[in-house]
């Protein structure tokens, strides 16, 4: 074994990682082999940071992009005092246990987001320096910065091909965010083999023409060269830096590195051993830790706690010399926003009035933002259709950092990562805009946000073939279905101005996981709450709007812009003698939570003739309308018209209604 302690630390990294690999039998011991001098100049010079308290505000963050690499992270917070066992590193990719095969946000202390799919990482860290720049702008002081700390991260070859990192780059770069330092683990190496086979750009040129400050380490192994770099990273605080770093896959293994088998396969027995004889490491030792590396990490924690003993200090005299701005950080950084803002909340009483639900949106987030200050987001590129922009508030920019309307530019992807990021930060309640038909452009980082437990707010306009003459390449037909399909995502499509108020209101209360509010281009009704049902009843997911006077034979079910046609469609029926009842339908997902008796009150099973109104696939509504009932609904794709005249033939008509409920009477009966 050598005895240089650094070298010593760095091979504890590696072969922590390899024999975690080899245990499971799964993972990717290449990335933490060839990456470990990276990790370990990080966590135990550079970075400030509590291993005991993962959750200080003012620590660098550490982003592992590359998540295949995991057992990298693991392996150095177990050394650095995080709250990982080594148990825990033997438990590695194992049921129930905290060293998942991709970190995973909230499960795992010091994992700051949740990585595996390429290039979310990367934009992750992005956002979160967005939200530490806001913040900063909000809270800091000329003498007293109590946000200030820097970003590190390691992407791959694989976060960089990805399209994403070019959205978030570009964008990065443009807002001149230069707390970001990221490393780029140059190996050459993905999983079909050599990078040349896919991968041709020059990566400096690239970032630079971002206007990134780039760096290069020819040697990841020559530590003097790590040093250097993050110390002239560090001092480029205008742009943020791109550490190229020249690395092995596999580094040390005689016959794999440098290869593809080295990415995402255990060694094998023969090969760890002849690695471990390589790098002069015991053979018969799995999980090894020499006691001096033990010894040699254990300041890391004493440098910690000094760290954050000294900001507290910081803060403590922030307390005294800004108490408002304290209290306020406070509260902010622990999710209280208060309650104000409900004071605050529009009421659309002109009944009758045509307003788009878009409109309803920016009305509400326009008449709580003041209440509200880390409310903020924007769209890609399409504030003044989906109505998001905060009219009291700037534009956030290079040169502004306290504006808290945001243009993400023609990035939704980009845009759904950063608003990730921001989310994950903590004390921003970030919102991203676009057209629902456009959701498909975010859904990877929708989902992410989902399995992270985040709360992101999502805006989508234009929601159904009401959007007209644009055609069907705009509009959404199986977008709801889409994103109800995403396990925790709260989607929520409110029937006129004062359901998109409740809905925001349920959105702003909501924690742990995503809320998309689908909302109309197109103007409609007010609905007239003195003979129908108050918009609270929205919290539910689905109440009954408007009853008919005795048991009903007919339940009508709809949802957003449908919902006004169908209470026309059951006042006919109801006239005709057809006992019919209306449900708004705005969320599947609140109403699911609700009890079994309040399902059935809403729904009673003995009723068979149900028709669902939905402008979008009848995927989902067979749970509701059940084995007798029918869906009104569009199937295939729209088309290019006036959106009336698209309604009318799509069936969207309150003779349509009226038809098919007659004949499912008539079915059933008969
Ligand atoms: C979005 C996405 N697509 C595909 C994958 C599957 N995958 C995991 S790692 C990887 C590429 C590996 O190459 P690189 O990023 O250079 O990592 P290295 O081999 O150097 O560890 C791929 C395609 C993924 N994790 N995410």
């Amino acid at each position: 074994m050598s005895d240089n302690i650094d070298q010593l630390s760095i091979n504890t990294i590696r072969f922590l990682a390899v024999d975690a690999v080899q245990k499971a039998n799964s993972g990717h011991p290449g990335m933490p082999m060839g990456c470990a001098p990276i990790a370990y100049k990080l966590y135990k010079n550079h970075m400030s940071h509590n291993p005991k308290n993962p959750k200080w505000l003012n620590r660098d963050r550490f982003i592992l992009s590359a998540g295949h690499g995991s057992m990298l992270l693991y392996s150095i917070l177990h050394l650095s005092g995080y709250d990982i066992s080594l148990d825990d590193l033997k438990n590695f990719r194992q049921w129930e246990s905290i060293t998942p095969g991709h970190p995973e946000f909230g499960l795992t202390a010091g994992v700051e987001t949740t990585t595996g799919p390429l290039g979310q990482g990367f934009a992750n860290a992005l956002g979160m320096a967005i939200a530490q720049e806001y913040l900063a702008a909000m809270f800091n002081k000329d003498d007293m910065k109590i946000l200030d700390h820097h970003i590190y991260g390691i992407c791959s070859d694989g976060d960089l091909m990805e399209g994403i990192s070019h959205e978030a780059a570009s964008l990065a770069g443009h807002l001149k965010l230069g707390k970001v330092i990221f490393f780029y683990d140059d190996n050459n190496i993905s999983i079909e083999g050599s990078t040349s086979l896919t991968f041709s750009e020059d990566i400096e040129k690239r970032f630079e023409s971002y206007n990134w400050q780039t760096i290069h380490i020819n040697d990841v192994n020559d530590l003097d060269q790590i040093d250097k770099a993050i110390t002239s990273a560090k001092g480029e605080t205008g742009k943020p830096s791109l550490i190229i770093t020249k690395t092995h896959i596999g580094y040390g293994s005689p016959n794999k590195q440098d290869t593809a088998a080295a990415h995402g396969s255990p060694l094998g027995e023969e090969e760890v051993k002849l690695t471990k004889k390589n790098f002069n490491w015991p053979e018969e030792k799995t999980f090894f830790i020499p006691d001096k590396v033990t010894e040699h990490f254990s300041d890391v924690m004493t440098k910690g706690k000094i760290a954050e003993n000294y900001w507290n200090k910081l803060f403590d005299e922030y307390k005294n010399k800004y108490p408002a701005e304290a209290e306020q950080f406070t509260k902010i950084m622990n999710n209280d926003f208060g309650n104000e803002w409900k004071l605050n909340l529009p009421s659309f009483t002109d009944v009758g009035a045509q307003i788009a639900t878009r409109t309803a949106s920016g009305n509400v987030i326009n008449a709580i933002e003041k209440e509200l200050p880390t409310l903020i987001g924007g769209s890609s590129d399409l504030a003044p259709s989906t109505n998001t922009l905060i009219k009291d508030k700037t534009s956030f920019s290079a040169a502004n950092r306290v504006g808290g309307n945001f243009h993400f530019g023609i990035r939704e992807h980009g845009m759904a990562s950063l608003l990730n990021g921001m989310a994950m930060y903590g004390g921003i309640i970030p919102y991203g805009a676009t057209f629902l038909v456009f959701s498909d452009y975010l859904r990877p980082a929708i989902r992410l946000a989902a399995i992270s437990g985040i709360k992101v707010i999502y805006v989508f306009t234009h929601d159904t073939i009401g959007l007209g003459e644009d055609g069907p390449t705009h509009q959404p037909v199986e977008h709801f279905a889409a994103l109800r399909a995403i396990p925790k995502v709260i989607v929520i499509r409110p029937a006129d101005a004062n359901e998109t108020v409740e809905a925001w209101k349920v959105a702003l209360e909501h924690k742990g996981s995503p809320v998309a509010l689908i909302l109309t281009r197109q103007k409609i009704p007010v609905l007239d709450r003195s003979v129908i049902s108050p918009a609270e009843n929205l919290s539910k997911g689905a109440y009954v709007i408007k009853d008919c006077d005795a048991e009903p034979q007919l339940i009508l079910m709809a949802t957003g812009s449908e919902v006004s046609i169908t209470l026309d469609a059951a006042d006919i029926l109801n006239e005709t003698g057809i006992r019919t009842r209306v449900i708004s339908f705005p969320s599947r997902e609140l109403f699911e939570m609700q009890s079994k008796e309040y399902k059935e009150k809403v729904l009673p099973s003995k009723v068979k003739a149900r028709v669902s109104v939905e402008a979008g696939v009848a995927l989902g509504w067979d749970k509701y309308v059940g084995n007798y009932g029918e869906s009104i609904s569009i199937d295939k794709f729209g088309a290019s018209a006036p959106y009336k005249i698209l309604f009318e033939n799509y069936g969207f008509s309150v003779e349509n209604i009226v038809n098919t409920s007659k004949l499912l009477l008539n079915k059933i009966s008969g």
